[in-house]
């Protein structure tokens, strides 16, 4: 197999529970960890539970490891002082530990709630500022941003991908742009894994939905093609040709109803 030993963190969650099953056939060992109950280790796996906020674990968790898909925090808005433990130093922990052990490469589950508060009338590309949408979008340009220090302060390479909504199905209007189907998810991270070089690259993470809001020629050289579209889904959300909606403020930034959760829209 092409690698020894993977860590996946966040392994209990929507989408590490995909990953965990799909990522057998990359690696020899699995080692999945979670702050939740993960269950008993199954074929060709390592089970570590632990909190990514403690750090002299989480240096213990990256030993022997080559490639990280760091999945595990919090993944909603919530209070800063949550959002710091789980995503500020437990990301901290993940590039220190990184580092320490000489990990080649990371996988950073990032979002786009990095650049929730552009309008969903704008076109995006990953260098253009981030515009964080509340704590949780902050602590995500946080990853993107250390992750950038470590590549390069030490060559440690990051593929921060700002996911869309990987779901089975999109949920509302705004996901049948956002929408990231599993196998697109899980094509774009083996694009991540396997390209030679990638330093540093951002990447979105949307299916080839017929609304775009994002354009990844900046991360061309990952060769990311996505096959699935939401348009599968068109007939859960009609074009009534009134999104965004005047009256809807949800529809009138790309990060949706996160930016409501903002200190800005509280009485
Ligand atoms: P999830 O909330 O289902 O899974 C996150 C996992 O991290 C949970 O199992 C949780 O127990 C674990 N976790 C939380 N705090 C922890 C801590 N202090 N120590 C160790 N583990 C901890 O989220 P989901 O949907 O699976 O997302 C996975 C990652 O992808 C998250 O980082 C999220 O921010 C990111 N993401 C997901 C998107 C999606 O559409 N599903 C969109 C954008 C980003
Ligand atoms: C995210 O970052 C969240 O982790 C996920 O639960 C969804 O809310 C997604 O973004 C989205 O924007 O749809």
């Amino acid at each position: 197999k092409p690698f020894h030993r993977i860590l996946l963190t966040g392994a209990a969650g929507g989408l590490g529970k995909i990953l965990r099953d799909k990522l057998k056939d990359w690696t020899d060992i699995l080692r999945v960890s979670d702050l939740a109950d993960l269950g008993p280790a199954r074929n060709g796996e390592e089970v570590v539970q632990c909190d990514l906020a403690d750090k002299a674990a989480v240096l213990e968790l990256v030993k022997g490891v080559e490639l990280i898909l760091h999945f595990g925090g919090i993944s909603v808005e919530a209070s800063f002082e949550d959002i710091m433990r789980a995503n500020i130093q437990g990301t901290y922990n993940i590039y220190e530990a990184a580092h320490t052990h000489q990990v080649k490469r990371v996988i950073f589950a990032s979002s786009n709630h990095t650049i929730g508060f552009y309008k969903t009338t704008d076109q995006l590309t990953a260098s253009m500022p981030p515009r964080p949408d509340g704590m949780y979008g902050v602590s995500k340009c946080f990853g993107e941003s250390l992750s950038r220090y470590y590549y390069d302060r030490t060559g440690l390479e990051t593929v921060c991908v700002r996911i869309g909504s990987a779901f089975p199905a999109p949920a509302n209007r705004r996901m049948m742009t956002t929408y990231l189907s599993y196998d697109d998810l899980f094509e774009l991270l083996r694009c991540a894994a396997f390209t030679p070089r990638v330093g540093h690259t951002i990447v979105f993470g949307a299916s080839d939905n017929r609304e775009k809001w994002w354009d990844n020629r900046e991360a061309a050289h990952l060769g990311f093609q996505p096959k699935d579209s939401s348009s599968q889904f068109a007939h859960l959300f009609p074009d009534t040709g009134n999104y965004p909606a005047a009256d809807e403020i949800g529809s009138t930034y790309q990060g949706g109803n996160f930016i409501l959760s903002g200190p800005q829209y509280k009485n």
